[in-house]
């Protein structure tokens, strides 16, 4: 279904949320938005199930429709590798629920910012994903989901994290955001789409560079850390 979510004037701008609405025309919406999607996607869930081999479990998290789950799913026919994935939308889990047809993936409600790991059954995992999820949770709450997520991975576990990153120098930072918001033009958006859209994130999607990154999983503890 087409994401028409922002098409018509809004006289007041609402903060951006995981909506029914939103969940509905959802893979419409991020491959139209998020450039490199239809790349990062595949990918980490080629690099997923190579880590999980024959056996063992993969959680990700903030997994909306389960795009990322079925990625890992359709890389091995292992019988033995689970998929566990979580959001705090209800309206995802229930459409992941429903359209998904591997007795290997689950999808469950929770909150990773606000529930401990373990309590949401994240113990001794093999791979954890955060595709595009980082930059929703609140800033000072990010060092302290990552450092519980560590402490959450197998020996040799492996966390994947793919996000929209800012450039620390304001010049390339603005060239690559005025880049972004003609590819959305590009990509069918209306002028007054890109324009409520971008009000309505404001407060909920907050980047950060890759450096700031870098030095948050060093401060989490994780010992090698490769941007991809
Ligand atoms: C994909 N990974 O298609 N706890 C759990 N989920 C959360 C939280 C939280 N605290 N905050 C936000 N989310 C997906 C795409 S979308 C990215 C991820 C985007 C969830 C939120 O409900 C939404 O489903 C997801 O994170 C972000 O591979 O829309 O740009």
């Amino acid at each position: 279904m087409r994401d028409a979510v922002y098409s018509k004037r809004q006289s007041h701008i609402v903060d951006f949320a995981f909506s029914d609405e939103v969940a509905a025309v959802f893979p419409d919406m991020i491959r139209r938005s998020v450039p490199g999607y239809d790349t990062v996607i595949p990918v980490t869930g080629l690099i997923a199930a190579r880590h999980l081999g024959t056996a063992g479990t993969a959680w990700d998290l903030g997994c909306s429709l389960g795009a990322t789950t079925q990625a890992i799913l359709a890389q091995t026919d292992a019988a033995d590798v689970r998929v566990v994935g979580i959001d705090n939308a209800p309206a995802m889990i229930e459409r992941a629920q429903a359209a998904n047809r591997d007795p290997r993936a689950s999808f469950l409600e929770g909150d990773i910012e606000a529930a401990p790991p373990a309590s949401l059954g994240i113990e001794g995992a093999s791979v954890i994903l955060l595709n595009f999820v980082l930059q929703f949770l609140s800033p000072d709450k990010r060092l302290d989901v990552l450092r519980a997520l560590r402490e959450s991975l197998a020996p040799g576990g492996l966390l994947i994290v793919s996000e929209k990153v800012a450039n620390a120098d304001a010049g390339v930072h603005a060239l690559f955001d005025d880049t972004h918001l003609a590819w959305k033009r590009a990509n069918g958006y209306s002028e007054l789409e890109v324009a409520q859209k971008r009000t309505a994130l404001e407060n909920v999607m907050r980047i950060d560079s890759e450096p700031q990154h870098l030095e948050r999983f060093s401060a989490a503890g994780f010992s090698r850390i490769v941007p991809w």
